[in-house]
């Protein structure tokens, strides 16, 4: 079993259990046996009249050890130890600082009391892993919190802070102090009386079925595609039951949960944005960014402003004339007083936040700043001239960033004398809410700016995922290619609401054609503009009816019009949308046929995937799971799929290499298949040995 992770220390008539199994002591089957043979060894002793348990570290127990998962169950399991724990003689009180997540809470409510230091964080996550509190939680927690509390802690998984777990129940006290004084002092206060125990198991929970039914209701409608949060209601409601049933209930439920391709892919969601923070420049130290500078009050720039105010860094703002200046400041405050509104920040550090954004139509302001970021017009242009204006200004060792969604960042660095200082931040709109941001690695940049860029990310809680230089990076490359299987759908007799609606049937948020409508069809039609010179004579041109809604100045929700009509918050009908279809089909020459949903979703992705696989195969992306959190965090795929590599191996190389070949039999210039596909159909491999470095 290793080293020990768990201790114990007797002092005077109490006895104290110490986890310790870093980073986050979760726990594994060494934490688990460590405690009953923890128990054991104080029942032997026979001295302690109390027990406190807590942990070394930087937190509580942060649940189950999730890397166990999928693996032979290693006993004891957790329930067992909660069980063991809430059935001992002599009372136990646990002790939680940082954060007592899914299993580690359910831990805590298998002992007699708890007591939080105040910024410890309570919470059962389990359901943003496909599954749901497995060891007691769904029985525990009601019966400590009332069902309406339980029932939002499960299906929200979010932390909550002490003093609220106080108001609902969960835990008895708040004390101040380090772990292990305050557990021997609660041990000691067990002890004299003053802090009460008692086991969850013998308290009741008083029903309430309209919760249960209006919460049933929520979800099925909320989570039309997840099968945990169902799960995880059910448990509840059988807590109003006998205790030991709705323990064995709620077994069988997790049981049900924990194999599924869902779970399977939330959890790889979670693994994921944790692993691409793993990357070659990770040891280079990052510089310090104290200032920053940003070009461009627009949608982006503004966006980018209230994202780094809101970390608490100072920001100027560029643009070229006032009334451009008045915009976009009035923008980030509209920003900043929607994150009041949404509970992100106190009305306090909002205005902390617009006292430290300084506008200018002077770009020599921005001299002695750490870190430019450019965020106008997309032309290459007009970014060369800011970027040699820039390199001229800026201090010696000032990042320069350019946040173009496309552009050559090795052509833009080029203009300066210091391309070592040069990289791509590509953030996502709204760039003060969307998690993404694509650092976009050039040939010359140093590799402490890289690591400058995972640094801002982490400071503005984004994901940072590293991307090499080429025509859209990582994310938009991909967009472009599988857009046009869109395209191609349409022209060859989908209608764009079918494949939409498809599309949100296999989980989408939003299919290709509202999303269209949503950021713009203008985006689009410019960037087919500006690739019109360099299209091969052999692609199938698939952007003639979105070029007919633009050219008529239909150009999405901005016009209330573009392949739907928007009249206030409805969604309506096109009613000239049929005509262009059909006129731009009969010049194409081309006779419509049907598509089932299944076809549609099944050209949709195998296209996304096939670029996927060229991104990797010619490194812009480090591995697989990059391209994969790229598209959870960036572009709304469905996250229980667990991004479009991870969903590539539910279907393997070989069906894929299968299916590609056939459309190819249509159109054999759009569908190649690609060498690293026809590879892994041939060895067998999958996108996830490649993530293991197989
Ligand atoms: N198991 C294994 N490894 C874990 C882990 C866990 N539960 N939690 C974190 N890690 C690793 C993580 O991969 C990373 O590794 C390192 O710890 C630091 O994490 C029966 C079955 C606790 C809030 O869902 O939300 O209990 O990348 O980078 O930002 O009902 O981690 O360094 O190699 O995220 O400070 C329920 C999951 C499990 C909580 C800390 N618990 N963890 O955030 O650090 S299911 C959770 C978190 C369960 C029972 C069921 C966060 C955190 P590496 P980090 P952080």
């Amino acid at each position: 079993m290793g080293e020990k992770k768990v201790t114990v220390e007797f002092v005077e008539d109490v006895a104290l259990i110490c986890i310790d199994n870093p980073p986050v002591n979760a726990s594994g089957v060494a934490v688990r046996q460590g405690i009953v043979d923890a128990l054991e060894e104080i029942k032997a002793a026979g001295s302690a009249k109390a027990i406190g348990l807590y942990c070394a570290g930087r937190t509580f127990i942060a649940g189950a050890d999730i890397t166990e998962f999928g693996k032979p169950p290693l006993q004891p399991g957790l329930p067992e130890v909660c069980n063991i724990l809430e059935d001992n003689e002599t009372p136990i009180v646990a002790v939680i600082h940082g954060t007592a997540l899914g299993g580690g809470l359910e831990t805590a409510m298998g002992c007699h009391a708890r007591v939080a230091v105040p910024t410890a964080k309570v919470g059962l996550p389990e359901v943003l892993l496909g599954i749901l509190p497995g060891a007691g939680g769904t029985q525990r927690a009601p019966r400590l919190a009332g069902i309406a509390n339980a029932l939002d802690l499960i299906l929200s998984g979010r932390h909550v802070p002490a003093k609220d777990a106080l108001a609902m129940g969960l835990v008895d006290r708040i004390d101040e102090g380090e772990p292990r004084d305050v557990a021997l002092a609660a041990a000691k206060d067990v002890v004299a009386g003053t802090l009460a125990t008692r086991r969850t198991g013998e308290l009741s929970t008083t029903p309430d079925d309209a919760a249960i039914e209006v919460t049933m209701a929520a979800v099925q409608k909320k989570h039309p595609h997840l099968i945990s949060p169902q799960k995880c209601v059910e448990c509840v409601a059988a807590s109003t039951g006998d205790f030991q049933e709705g323990l064995a209930f709620e077994r069988a439920r997790f049981m049900e949960c924990l194999p599924s391709p869902q779970s399977k892919g939330l959890i790889h969601a979670f693994f994921g944005e944790r692993a691409v923070a793993n990357i070659p420049e990770k040891k280079a130290r990052p510089r310090d960014i104290a200032s920053v500078g940003v070009i461009g009050g627009g949608t982006m720039g503004s966006g980018i402003s209230t994202s780094a105010l809101m970390t608490g860094l100072p920001v100027t703002l560029i643009e070229v004339s006032q009334e451009g200046l008045d915009r976009g400041v009035a923008t980030i405050t509209g920003n900043l007083d929607g994150a009041v509104k949404r509970g992100k920040m106190s009305q306090e550090m909002r205005d902390a936040a617009l006292a430290n954004l300084t506008a200018s139509t002077e770009t020599e302001s921005l001299a002695d700043v750490d870190l430019v970021i450019e965020a106008v017009f997309e032309k290459m242009e007009i970014k060369k001239e800011i970027f040699t204006k820039l390199d001229a200004i800026c201090k010696e060792g000032a990042v320069l960033a350019s946040n173009t969604s496309y552009l050559d960042v090795d052509e833009i660095a080029a203009t300066t004398k210091r391309p070592q200082d040069v990289l791509g931040l590509h953030f996502f709109s709204p760039a003060h809410i969307m998690k993404l941001l694509e650092v976009v690695v050039g040939e010359k940049t140093a590799p402490e700016v890289v690591a400058t860029g995972f640094a801002l990310a982490k400071k503005m809680r984004k994901v940072a995922v590293r991307a090499g230089v080429c025509d859209g990076f990582i994310g938009n490359r991909i967009l472009g290619h599988y857009l046009k299987t869109a395209s191609y759908l349409v022209l060859d007799g989908a209608h764009p609401d079918q494949v939409d609606k498809a599309l949100e049937g296999f989980g989408f948020a939003m299919g290709p054609h509202r999303v269209g409508d949503l950021a713009g069809l203008d985006i689009g039609y410019m960037t087919r503009k500006r690739l019109a010179a360099t299209r091969p004579a052999e692609e199938r041109y698939g952007g003639a009816i979105a070029d007919r809604l633009s050219e008529n100045g239909w150009n999405g929700r901005k016009t209330a019009k573009g392949y739907f009509v928007y009249e206030g918050r409805e969604t309506l009908e096109n009613p000239d949308l049929n005509a262009i279809i059909d006129e731009e089909r009969a010049k194409a020459g081309v006779t419509p046929r049907d598509f089932s949903d299944a076809e549609i979703v099944d050209r949709y992705m195998t296209a996304m995937i096939s670029e996927a696989a060229r991104v990797v195969e010619d490194g812009i992306a480090l591995r697989p799971v990059d391209v994969d959190v790229v598209f959870l965090s960036g572009y709304g795929f469905p996250r229980f799929r667990g991004g479009p590599l991870h969903y590539a191996d539910t279907i393997g190389a070989e069906e894929l290499v299968k299916r590609i070949e056939a459309y190819a039999q249509e159109d054999a210039h759009y569908w190649q298949v690609p060498a690293l596909l026809r590879k892994m159909a041939e060895d067998g491999s999958s996108f996830a040995d490649l993530n293991k470095g197989k």
